[in-house]
């Protein structure tokens, strides 16, 4: 068995992963100590990638028009759809919609084809949703897209203030990073949040500031840092262009009017600018909270305003750092794959346009930005796009307002979708599905968060007709008449070309130039160890515009878009959950992954939920004005009054319900035309139903008749929840095949039990009821693999010896439950590690420990309650 050293699949922390496969594709992976992104620790998601490797559902021969077909003819389909719609519409009627799920290799081709070959800049990137507002900020402050941190300011830091980022779910390593350091030198950690989540579970203080009011409070810190003294006048001058109103805008800026802005106590408030004064070591780690907002671009210049007016910029442990989602954001964006890029870190002014279509010697060159996402499909639904690409992105799901997505995509004459999975919410509506090389299988770079280029590398073979993308985009051009252009032989070869351009005709003007590996043979790209580029920018005080000076930009809090209307009185935030990726193709084949939440949830206050007669676990439907969906509700005082939160993962593969993306409005930030997800006026009501119940079942129906259904894979099966109006009718026997079936129907109490089992192994069991209380889901689940009860056991739903309640699951890798870990704290276990010795819990992965740690609070002053 040989071991290969890879990046992992997921976040855009990056980690390095080495992977061992066994037979039948059996994964075992590891963290690689070596890598500098994680020094050998792994999360939950990457800890379990051996379990979504499988081949369950993959997209395994090309397809056009729902039949299999040989790639040839699939090449042939797309080259001849693409060069008709052209030349019956122009270049700008066709389009791609990428991902930072694509290696940079594959980026690369598909810029260059677009912008260079078509000749049109219509290709965007989920990095629109994701990234495009800290780009434009990056591009207004420094005249270049840089990240100017490292995870090693990390480390070095004495404050470390997390604004809109939920670290210990989305960046879990980085986060456990950030823990060590608080533990070891006595970092301080600031999270600034409407929501209060597990971020916050090592926190010195939470902010839990109104919605889309950090404008107001980083003008605050920064008007207070400037009456503090640590503003350094000598330094600005020399380093920074300040519009001579600049520092006017920020008199208003008074400690009690922004406390009232962000709807925050003066103290708290006050605490945090003195943490802030007295830390010159201080890093300012945004995501999504500041990004996907329509002040998006605002808000990341307020966060970079502060760290250059107070010098802590290109200095160990300082500096703005915006992270990434996607475990190739970063690659994207040094490509140019966005629309308003042109390529290498390069914009549309004439000269770099000449510049680089000499040096892709191309027939044309883009004359300026193209579409971006959120424009692309308003364009495609009102009929001007007549051919479009999706590669390694699920639009239906992803996009905000996706019902109107789904109509742009029904009104596109021709709609290619590039992935490795056969059915997909978005793969539903294209004529052509390509199959893509997944992770473990294709070859390339990839860079994180930090700058830190690494290898991915394939350890399993190609499946089925499976191949990389660059290779499906090369064979597209070829086919298009573009052959000599496009004659790549590996990823290697791609990477040279990627990172030639990069350095030609730079002369030190753009930071990203890795020139270096221009010339690097194809061992050496094979056993390329993680590099980063740019070392420490900024260091000597010089910025990458054409003045050599950082700007400082004037930014203003707008007053909240939208009055809380009568008929949408609450605020819809949208996010991520610990253990699913996405829109779960992958992480949803784990049954492990799945036992952190298993339904779709919304979140939301105690007091709000009272007001409208919700209980804790009853399903609601949550309508914004765009679309309505359906979510178990789910108690949360870490919830601001107002504000329901829900997350993006559930799709129309795994449920009726849960569809976050039919949500959000289509608004976006002017400069970078990133949507708003985090908020959206909504309202929320209790769903009528006359009876509930669950299914686990080994295999699932393709379509189930029930009025709410959501399925999650379990060990051996599925657990699939129902729910429904009137009466279930034969649903229970629909869900289970015909044999020798156990039944129970007690009439008058509405309950009805099925249950199916072959020799001495359980085939499915269903039960559903009127109001009665159903029996313990885990304990079924647990008998689909080995089946120890009888099946009157089975009927009853519970052993005729009663199990201990663990209650519901927080360490994935070990099993444990919380009731146990409340237990080992109650038994005198004080600590993490004293409840890590006790129940194994979070000694692994470590994704679980913020959850520990709160579980062991609120043990431990229960306890202290009791003692008095
Ligand atoms: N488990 C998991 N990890 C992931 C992903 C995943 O799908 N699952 N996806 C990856 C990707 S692509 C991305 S982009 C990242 C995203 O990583 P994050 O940005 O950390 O995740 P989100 O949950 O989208 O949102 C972050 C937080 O912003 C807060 N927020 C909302 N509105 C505001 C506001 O007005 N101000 C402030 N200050 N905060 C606000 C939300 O309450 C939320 O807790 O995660 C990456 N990592
Ligand atoms: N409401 C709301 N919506 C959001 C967000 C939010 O916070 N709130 N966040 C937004 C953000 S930040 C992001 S990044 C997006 C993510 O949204 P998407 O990009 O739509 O989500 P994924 O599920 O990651 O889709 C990736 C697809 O690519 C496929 N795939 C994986 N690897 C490969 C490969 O190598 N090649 C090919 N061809 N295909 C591959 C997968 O099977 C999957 O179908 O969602 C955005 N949408
Ligand atoms: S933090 Fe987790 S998901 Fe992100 S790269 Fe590391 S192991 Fe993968
Ligand atoms: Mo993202």
């Amino acid at each position: 068995m040989q071991q290969v050293r890879t990046t992992c699949a997921y976040c855009g922390v990056g980690c390095g992963v080495v992977a061992t496969a066994g037979a039948g594709r059996s994964v075992t992976i590891a963290g690689d100590g070596d890598h500098p992104a994680n020094r050998g620790r792994l999360c939950s998601k990457g800890t379990h990638l051996g379990e979504t490797v499988g081949l369950e559902g993959r997209l395994l021969h090309p397809e056009v028009a729902g039949k299999r077909t040989t790639w040839d003819k699939a090449i042939r389909h797309v080259a001849r759809g693409f060069a008709r719609a052209i030349a019956d519409h122009g270049p700008d009627s066709v389009a791609f919609y990428v991902s930072g799920q694509l290696l940079t290799e594959d980026y690369y081709v598909a810029n260059k084809l677009m912008k260079g070959f078509i000749g049109s800049a219509n290709i965007d990137t989920n990095s629109r949703l994701c990234m495009s507002s800290a780009v434009a900020a990056h591009n207004r402050a420094f005249g270049e897209d840089v990240v100017p941190c490292t995870y090693e300011d990390l480390d070095e830091a004495d404050l470390i203030v997390l604004v809109g980022s939920n670290t210990a779910w989305c960046h879990p390593v980085v986060y456990q990073r950030i823990v060590a350091a608080r533990a070891t030198r006595g970092t301080k950690v600031v999270v600034i949040d409407p929501r209060r989540t597990e971020t916050c579970a090592d926190a010195d203080l939470h902010l839990a500031l109104r919605p889309g009011s950090d404008v107001a409070l980083m003008n605050g810190l920064l008007a207070h840092c400037r009456k503090a003294g640590l503003v350094d006048e000598v330094w600005c001058d020399a380093h920074l262009s300040v519009p001579g109103d600049f520092w006017a805008g920020l008199e208003g800026a008074t400690l009690p009017e922004t406390a009232r802005q962000c709807d925050l106590a003066e103290a708290d408030l006050a605490q945090f600018y003195a943490l802030f004064a007295a830390s010159p070591r201080s890093v300012t780690l945004f995501s999504q909270g500041i990004n996907q907002s329509v002040r998006g671009t605002d808000q990341g210049n307020a966060i970079i305003n502060l760290h250059l007016a107070t010098g802590r910029i290109g200095k160990p442990g300082t500096g703005p750092f915006s992270i990434t989602g996607q475990p190739n954001a970063m690659g994207g964006r040094e490509v140019g794959g966005l629309a308003t890029t042109l390529a290498a870190h390069r914009d549309f002014a004439e000269v770099n346009r000449t510049e680089v279509q000499r040096f892709w010697a191309s027939p044309r060159i883009a004359g300026g930005p193209g579409l971006k996402a959120v424009d692309l499909f308003r364009q495609m639904r009102e009929g001007r796009i007549k051919a479009l690409w999706i590669m390694a992105t699920n639009p239906a799901v992803s996009m905000p307002d996706a019902a109107l997505v789904r109509e742009a995509l029904a009104r596109c004459p021709l709609v290619v979708v590039s992935d490795c999975i056969a059915e997909t919410d978005t793969s539903r509506q294209a004529q052509v599905k390509l199959p893509a090389l997944a992770w473990g299988e294709k070859d390339g770079t990839v860079t994180n968060s930090d700058r830190t280029i690494s290898r991915q590398r394939g350890f399993l073979a190609a499946p089925g007709e499976a191949r990389p993308d660059w290779w499906i985009v090369g064979e597209v051009a070829k086919a298009m008449g573009w052959a000599e252009h496009f004659t790549y032989d590996s990823a290697a070869a791609i990477f040279r070309e990627h990172a030639r351009l990069s350095t030609y005709r730079n002369a030190g003007k753009r930071l990203f130039d890795i020139g270096h590996l221009a010339a690097i043979s194809n061992a050496d790209y094979d056993a390329l160890e993680p590099q980063r580029w740019g070392g420490r920018p900024f260091a000597d005080g010089r910025f990458p515009a054409p003045d050599g000076k950082a700007r400082l930009i004037p930014v203003e809090q707008r007053v909240l878009d939208y009055a809380p209307l009568e008929r949408w009185p609450l605020t819809l935030n949208t996010g991520r959950y610990r253990d699913q990726w996405h829109t779960m193709t992958r992480t949803g084949l784990s049954p492990r992954l799945s036992q952190h939440r298993r339904e779709p949830q919304v979140d939301m206050h105690p007091a709000d939920a009272a007001a409208l007669d919700l209980a804790d676990g009853v399903l609601a439907r949550v309508a914004t004005p765009q679309g309505e969906s359906v979510f178990r509700v789910a108690l949360n005082d870490g919830q601001r009054r107002g504000e329901i939160f829900t997350p993006i993962h559930w799709t129309d593969r795994q449920s009726s319900g849960g569809r976050t993306g039919l949500l959000p409005c289509g608004m976006v930030d002017p400069h970078s035309g990133q949507p708003a997800f985090k908020q959206t006026p909504a309202r929320i009501e209790a769903l009528p139903i006359d009876w509930h119940g669950f299914a686990v079942l080994r295999k699932t129906p393709a379509r189930i008749p029930a009025g709410y259904v959501t399925r999650v894979r379990v060990a051996g099966g599925w657990l699939i929840e129902l729910a429904g109006v009137r009466d279930p009718g034969p649903l229970a026997e629909t869900l289970l095949p015909a044999g020798d079936r156990l039944d129970n129907i007690d009439a008058a109490r509405g309950v009805r039990r099925l249950v199916l089992v072959e020799g001495a192994a359980l085939v499915g069991a269903v039960y559903l009821t009127r109001s009665g209380p159903l029996p313990d889901r885990d304990w079924i689940v647990s008998q689909l693999l080995d089946c120890q009860a009888s099946p009157v056991e089975l009927l009853a739903g519970r052993p005729a010896k009663p199990l201990p309640d663990r209650g519901a699951q927080v360490c994935v890798c070990f099993d444990v439950g919380e009731k146990q870990i409340t237990a080992a704290a109650l038994a005198g276990a004080s600590t993490l590690e004293a409840v890590g010795a006790a129940t194994c819990a979070g000694t692994n992965c470590g994704s679980c420990r913020p959850a520990i740690a709160r579980l062991l609070e609120a043990a431990l002053t229960q306890q202290a309650e009791a003692a008095e």
